[in-house]
């Protein structure tokens, strides 16, 4: 019997093709997100869930006794208590190497939009506001050749580092639990501390994944010690930066301008990051383009069915030595 699986998700027709020949399936249809209730009372007889995002903790997996592996569409996996799911022999897989590039892309585009005030100009416009040919008040900051602090040296990491050097003649910095010597060499990048980072980068990018260790990693502190002229990214997770002392930090002119695809609440509607002009944001769209939404999305598929077949792919990195999925 081919084993039974739910998809959370949209997902499109050809990774719903794959999946139909290897499990029984139902899916979620709308475009309005499952609700939590909804989501356990499809869970009690899968062996598979297909998802990204959503919490699979204790309750989730109560309710979900017959449940083996977890696919998450995407890279990051802070959704997963690692714990809960390895007590109870669940597996969980991601979707890290592919989804690089995109994020990187956009990492530049809002660096592209906080220095060069782009959302604030576009508006302008629109607004009836470009009443002389040259106006000084939409001066901004030049990006190439300025130095480029990469926190968080992965994947994606090296492909912000190639972008800036290749296409922006940057120096690169970077600070990293380890050093990454082929980085080094291939980009002249260059391992410093995070404090000579934060105080010598004219750009800082922000890309380590959410851990128990990583709440708040950027705060008060961290802000302190960047230039007066220094845009701040991140494209991580929101939890990573103290929200309060960037809005704090913004507002006060400690630093020129933020671009952020992450946030503490998500979707994010009252904040005070709305209110400031210095900062640019787009929703969690890091990896939203209708191509790599799709590439994920079948490499998920194709991680689930693989695991239910008793072989490993992508088993996110605290699960590798489990010898067994149950
Ligand atoms: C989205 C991401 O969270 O891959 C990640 O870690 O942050 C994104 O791709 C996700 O895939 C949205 O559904």
């Amino acid at each position: 019997m081919r084993p039974k699986i739910f998809i959370s998700k949209i997902i499109p027709v050809e990774v719903e093709k794959y999946i139909s020949q290897h499990c029984e399936y139902e899916k979620w249809e709308s475009e309005v997100p499952i609700s939590r209730d909804s989501l356990l009372n499809k869970l009690e007889s899968v062996e598979g869930l297909l998802t990204s995002g959503e919490k699979i903790n204790e309750e989730l997996l109560l309710s979900a006794p017959r449940l083996k592996i977890v696919s998450n569409m995407s890279v990051g996996y802070n959704n997963f208590d690692i714990v809960a799911m390895k007590e109870r022999g669940v597996l969980g897989t991601h979707t890290p190497g592919i989804l690089d590039g995109s994020v990187a892309d956009l990492t530049f585009g809002l660096i592209l939009s906080a220095a060069r005030r782009i959302p604030e100009m576009d508006q302008q416009i629109r607004e009836g506001g470009w009443k002389q040919g040259d106006d000084r008040k939409n001066f901004g900051l030049d990006v190439h050749g300025t130095k480029l602090g990469i926190i968080g040296m992965g994947r994606i990491g090296r492909e912000v580092a190639r972008r800036g050097k290749y296409g922006f003649n940057m120096d690169v910095l970077y600070h990293n639990r380890n050093r990454d010597t082929e980085c080094e060499q291939t980009l002249g990048a260059r391992f410093c501390s995070l404090n000579e980072l934060l105080q010598e980068s004219d750009v800082i990018v922000l890309l380590i994944p959410l851990t128990g260790e990583t709440v708040n990693f950027i705060g008060e502190n961290e802000f302190k010690q960047m230039k007066s002229t220094a845009i701040f990214i991140n494209v991580s997770r929101g939890q990573t930066v103290d929200e309060d002392a960037l809005i704090h930090t913004l507002a006060s002119g400690g630093i020129y301008a933020a671009g952020l695809d992450v946030f503490h609440e998500e979707p994010l509607t009252s904040s005070g990051l709305t209110k400031l002009k210095n900062v640019v944001m787009t929703p969690h769209i890091g990896t939203a383009t209708l191509k790599m939404r799709s590439d994920m999305a079948m490499l998920a598929a194709q991680n689930l069915v693989l695991a239910l077949s008793g072989e490993k792919q992508n088993v996110v990195k605290e699960m590798h030595s489990e010898s067994a999925i149950k």
